[in-house]
């Protein structure tokens, strides 16, 4: 097996790489992302997700088989520059399915998001089938994203497989564009011992979950058996919810002189429209989903990694 990681410098990409790369090891990884990078562990190609000749061309030059999709604008990033998020979220996961399709790719996996969600859903332990509708450039391309790979199943047949996740917390890569970003930039900034002003308002509940769990997550779906599957693209994943506020005062139980004030900005109406806790049920009962970090497990692991980080 031969795999594409599209979005490779991302801030799932990342670790996605490193994980897949000491599973099947580092020849059977392909990393793909529109930045270079100069130093990668694994073979590197540089691509645009909207050139979908140069796409087809990586998959046969590279004899590629299995596809993880991540290439994306977030959902901040999205509502600055909506045609640049229609072009890489809408153009680009139409031009991998086709390539995928063409080029008789065996499973094609793309993460989804909370982000597909709008003003109508409901809020509380929200399960897949539910009231969508979403406002954002994000939430409209991955809404459709979800659809199309659901359409390439039933029409030819095209393995494809995909969860949507909810804000995501990491220390090695950092994230860009996104709403749920603030968890991330307040751990860093108590990490270096810094105040730190927040985007959202002090009781704004999202869910979220540890970058090992969304990992491991994303694999075990891959890997799953495609007969156990009763959905194909839009399983729920997440571990714990909180709010700024609560995040202040867990990291405070560490960093007891940690600051924070509050300043929501164009990310709040954004937040707003976003449930506060998902249902995983059915990823647990059809492939096996579970979470290893809960919140203050995580809060405590990603601070100790924020004040002594990896040297370079
Ligand atoms: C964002 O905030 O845009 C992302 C997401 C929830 O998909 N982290």
């Amino acid at each position: 097996m031969k795999i594409l990681v599209t979005g490779a410098s991302g801030q799932v990409g990342t670790e996605l790489v490193t994980a897949l790369s000491r599973k099947y090891g580092n020849t059977s990884i392909v990393a793909c992302d529109i930045k270079s990078q100069k130093k990668s562990s694994v073979n590197f190609r540089e691509a645009d997700v909207r050139d979908i000749g140069k796409i087809k061309s990586i998959i046969e030059e590279e004899g590629i088989s299995r596809i993880f999709h991540l290439a994306a604008l977030l959902s901040a990033s999205g509502e600055k520059n909506p045609e640049a998020a229609f072009g890489v979220n809408m153009i680009g996961t139409w031009n991998i399915l086709i390539a995928a399709r063409d080029l008789k790719i065996e499973r094609v996996i793309i993460p989804s998001t909370i982000g597909v969600f709008g003003p109508d859903t409901p809020k509380i332990n929200v399960p897949p089938t539910t009231i969508v509708r979403p406002r954002t450039m994000y939430g409209i391309t991955k809404y459709a994203s979800e659809l199309l790979g659901e359409y390439f199943f039933q029409k030819f047949g095209l393995d494809c497989r995909g969860l949507r996740y909810p804000g995501l917390l990491s220390y090695l890569s950092p994230p860009g564009g996104g709403t749920t970003d603030y968890a991330i930039e307040m751990m860093a900034a108590a990490a270096r011992g810094e105040p730190y002003e927040c985007f959202l308002k002090e009781n704004t509940r999202l869910p979220m979950m540890y970058m090992p769990d969304a990992i491991s997550a994303l694999i075990q779906l891959s890997e799953a058996d495609s007969g156990k599957l009763k959905r194909r693209t839009d399983y729920h994943v997440s571990s714990f919810s909180f709010t700024p506020g609560e995040l202040k005062n867990e990291i405070s139980k560490l960093i007891p002189d940690f600051q924070v004030t509050y300043r929501p900005d164009f990310r709040q109406q954004i937040a707003d429209q976003w449930p506060e806790s998902l249902d995983s049920e059915e990823a647990s009962v059809d492939w096996g989903f579970h979470s290893e970090y809960g919140f203050s497990a995580t809060v405590g692991d990603m601070l100790s990694h924020l004040k002594s980080p990896i040297p370079s």
